[in-house]
């Protein structure tokens, strides 16, 4: 008899017509069977969960008659990363319509930024007012 043979199949991953059977395939895939080990269920379970966009958040900029067109520009420049065509691009539209959109972020972000044009804006004792609104 040739014992050998036997042995040799233990934890082959295929059989004799070098099918790579299910269960051994689910191994591979490092995952339990989804089917309590019976396997005749059929059901799919998902490997990707499903992602949830966060919601995102336009801060604003609003006009007044006292902040200087330089400082507004600053801000933009500072605090939103605008260039400096950009800045006045969008101060100069701020000016025109009354208010206008810095940028969109994520609530944290948003809320960050607002703090920030507030304080910064106190403390040059300008009156810019800078709040966010759901997109
Ligand atoms: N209106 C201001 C002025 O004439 C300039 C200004 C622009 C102020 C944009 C605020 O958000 C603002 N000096």
């Amino acid at each position: 008899m040739d014992r050998s043979r036997g042995l040799a199949r233990i934890g082959r991953m295929s059989n004799d017509r070098g099918q790579v059977r299910r269960r051994d395939a689910e191994l591979m895939a490092k995952r339990p069977p989804d089917d309590g080990g019976e396997g005749k269920t059929g059901i799919i379970t998902r490997t990707r969960p499903k992602t949830q966009r966060p919601s995102l958040y336009k801060v604003l900029i609003l006009n007044d008659d006292y902040t200087p067109m330089e400082f507004v520009v600053h801000v933009l420049e500072r605090f939103f990363n605008k260039g400096r065509e950009e800045a006045t691009r969008i101060m100069l539209h701020v000016h025109h319509k009354g208010v206008g959109i810095c940028g969109v972020y994520t609530y944290e972000v948003a809320e960050t930024k607002v703090t920030q044009v507030m304080d910064f804006s106190r403390q040059h004792q300008h009156p810019l007012q800078c709040t966010m609104e759901k997109e």
